[in-house]
């Protein structure tokens, strides 16, 4: 019985270990702009199975929405604003983004490999 709990408590505190640990881990940065209505650059890349931290510039005097299916986004973005956008890790592939107010040329992918 005690030799059970004991093993308990030792997995939990690896489980907390390993909590801490990815916690810790670096997101992968990336920014981008929209001006005239498209995105600059229009493609971005990120590493794999990390994080990411992006930084939605608007550089427009109208607003816009930056907007993901496969990412599941969808942030309006007020004229010479700015938004972060978090995105769990993902796995490798291209993913679709778009300017919902401006879809006819704001698009662009997120390159994750
Ligand atoms: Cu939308």
């Amino acid at each position: 019985m005690m030799k059970f709990g004991a093993k308990l408590v030792g997995g939990a505190f690896l489980g907390a270990a390993l909590l801490a640990g990815s916690a810790l881990a670096e997101d992968a940065s990336l920014s981008l702009s929209i001006k005239d209505h498209r995105f600059s650059p229009a493609e971005i890349r990120a590493p794999a199975n990390t994080a990411i931290t992006l930084t939605v510039k608007n550089l427009d005097k109208t607003p816009e929405e930056f907007e993901s299916k496969p990412l599941r986004v969808e942030k309006v973005i007020a004229g010479g604003g700015e938004t972060t956008v978090h995105i769990h890790p993902l796995s490798p592939g291209k993913y679709r983004f778009f300017g919902d107010y401006h879809e006819a040329t704001a698009e662009g992918f997120l390159i994750v490999e």
